[in-house]
C-alpha cells in the first residue's frame, strides 16, 4: 500500500463517518488532487488531499465552497431542484473544522459522494454534452445574484492570459531543464499566437464584460450525471470558484468537450474541432443563462473557447519546459503531448471561428425565448 493511501485510511477516521471505515480506494482522473472513495458502510464519501502546489492558500478553497454552496442551496431549493443532489455538501471533521491539516501542511476535506451519478472524461454524444452545458448554464444563472468579488482567487490570475504568457516566456528564457531545442517548432506556434492573449483581459478592465462568479475548470468530467437518464445533476471541483468571466467557463468547457479526441491523444490526426459538439454545448449553456448575458458577454464566448484553448496549451508547454511539476503526468513527454493537442485542435478551430459566431447567436436568440 502507498503510503499516501495509509495516511488516507487513517485520516478519513477523523471525519465524522461511521468507524470502522469498510473501503478506501483511489477516485477519479483529476490532474491536480488526490481523490478517494470512502464507503463506512451506510454512505459514501468523497475524500481529498487538495494539492498545495496548486493551491497556495487551500484553506480559502473552503472558505469559498462553504459561502457558494450555500448560495447554491437557496438556488436550487427555490427553483424547485433537490439541493441533497444537486450541489456539493463538506463533511466536517468529528471535531466540527471543515477540514484537516496534516503534519505537512496539506488540507484534507471530505464531501459526500452523489450517488447513482457518473463522472465521464470524454462526451460519448451530443446530449451528453449539451447536458454538461446546461449544468454550467444553470450554475452561472443560479450564482448571478452572488456579489463574485467576495469570493478569494484561489489561485491569483488563474486565466489572465497575458500573464500567463509571460510566465511562458520566462520558463523559455530559463530553459532549465534543457529541453527547449527539441519543441522550438511548438514554442513558435504558442509565440505566434501571443498578440490575441490580452483580448479579454481587456474587456474586463475596461468593463466591457463584467466579473461574475465563475467555475474555471468546465470540463466534462466536473459535472456528475445520472447513471440511469443521463441528465446533468450536479456540478462539482468547486476549488477554482473565483471571480471571472463567463467566457472562460464557456470556453474551457468546449476545449476539454469538442475535441474529437482526449487531451493527451498520441495520434494528433485524430484531433479535431467539432462543431456538432460545439452547439450541443451551446444549445445546453444559453437554454439555462442567455437571459443574464449581455451583448458584449455573448459575443466573448468563442473568443473563450480560442483563449482557454491557447491558454491551457500553453500552461502544459510551460510545465514541460519547467520539469513536469504541476501537472500529474503518467509518463516523460506527456505535457508535450498534451501542448501539442491542444495546438492542433486551436488551428482547427481558428477555421471555424466565423461558423462558431453565429451558432452562439442562433442558441442564444432560442435560449431567450424559452
Ligand atoms: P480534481 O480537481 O482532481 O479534478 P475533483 O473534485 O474533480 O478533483 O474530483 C475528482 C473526481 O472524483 C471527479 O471527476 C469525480 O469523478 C469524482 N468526484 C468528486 N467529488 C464527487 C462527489 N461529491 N460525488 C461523486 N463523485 C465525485
Ligand atoms: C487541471 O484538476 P483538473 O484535472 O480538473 C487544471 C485545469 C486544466 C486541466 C487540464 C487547478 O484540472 O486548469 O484546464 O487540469 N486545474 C488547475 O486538464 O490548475
Ligand atoms: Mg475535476
Amino acid at each position: 500500500m502507498t503510503d499516501l493511501l495509509k495516511s488516507a485510511q487513517d485520516i478519513a477516521t477523523l471525519f465524522a463517518v461511521a468507524e470502522p471505515i469498510r473501503q478506501l480506494t483511489p477516485f477519479g482522473n483529476g490532474h491536480i488532487n488526490d481523490t478517494f472513495l470512502v464507503d463506512d458502510g451506510s454512505q459514501q464519501y468523497v475524500l481529498q488531499r487538495i494539492s498545495p502546489n496548486a493551491f497556495p492558500y487551500p484553506e480559502k478553497i473552503m472558505e469559498n465552497m462553504e459561502k457558494v454552496t450555500r448560495h447554491l442551496i437557496n438556488a436550487i431549493r427555490s427553483r424547485g431542484g433537490d439541493p441533497a443532489r444537486e450541489t456539493l455538501h463538506v463533511i466536517p471533521l468529528k471535531s466540527g473544522l471543515p477540514y484537516y491539516r496534516d503534519p505537512q501542511g496539506h488540507i484534507w476535506r471530505m464531501t459526500l459522494c452523489i450517488p447513482d451519478t457518473i463522472s465521464i472524461d470524454l462526451p460519448e454524444h451530443e446530449d451528453m454534452f449539451r447536458e454538461s452545458g446546461r449544468a454550467f448554464g444553470m450554475f452561472a444563472h443560479d450564482l448571478d445574484s452572488f456579489p463574485a468579488a467576495s469570493l478569494f482567487e484561489t489561485i491569483a490570475r488563474f486565466h489572465d492570459t497575458p500573464n500567463r504568457v509571460r510566465a511562458f516566456e520566462d520558463a523559455v528564457l530559463q530553459d532549465s531543464e534543457k529541453r527547449l531545442s527539441s519543441v522550438m517548432d511548438l514554442v513558435r506556434l504558442y509565440q505566434d499566437r501571443e498578440h490575441r492573449a490580452h483580448e479579454l483581459v481587456d474587456a474586463l478592465e475596461s468593463g466591457a464584460l463584467p466579473l461574475r462568479v465563475t467555475h474555471n475548470d468546465t470540463k466534462l468530467n466536473n459535472v456528475l450525471l445520472d447513471r440511469k437518464t443521463g441528465k446533468a445533476v450536479c456540478v462539482i471541483d468547486l476549488d477554482t470558484v473565483m471571480p471571472g468571466l463567463v467566457a472562460y467557463d464557456f470556453g474551457d468547457a468546449i476545449r476539454f468537450g469538442a475535441n474529437t479526441a482526449a487531451e493527451d491523444e498520441r495520434d494528433r490526426s485524430r484531433i479535431h474541432f467539432s462543431l456538432p459538439m460545439f452547439r450541443a454545448f451551446a444549445e445546453g449553456y444559453l437554454s439555462a443563462c442567455a437571459d443574464m448575458l449581455s451583448d458584449a458577454e455573448l459575443a466573448s464566448l468563442s473568443t473563450g473557447a480560442w483563449m482557454m484553448t491557447y491558454e491551457c496549451g500553453m500552461r502544459f508547454l510551460t510545465d514541460y519546459l519547467q520539469g513536469d511539476h504541476y501537472f500529474h503526468s503518467a509518463y516523460a513527454d506527456h505535457n508535450l503531448v498534451r501542448a501539442w493537442d491542444q495546438m492542433t485542435l486551436l488551428q482547427d478551430m481558428e477555421r471555424h471561428e466565423q461558423a462558431m459566431r453565429q451558432i452562439i447567436q442562433e442558441c442564444a436568440e432560442k435560449g431567450k425565448k424559452a
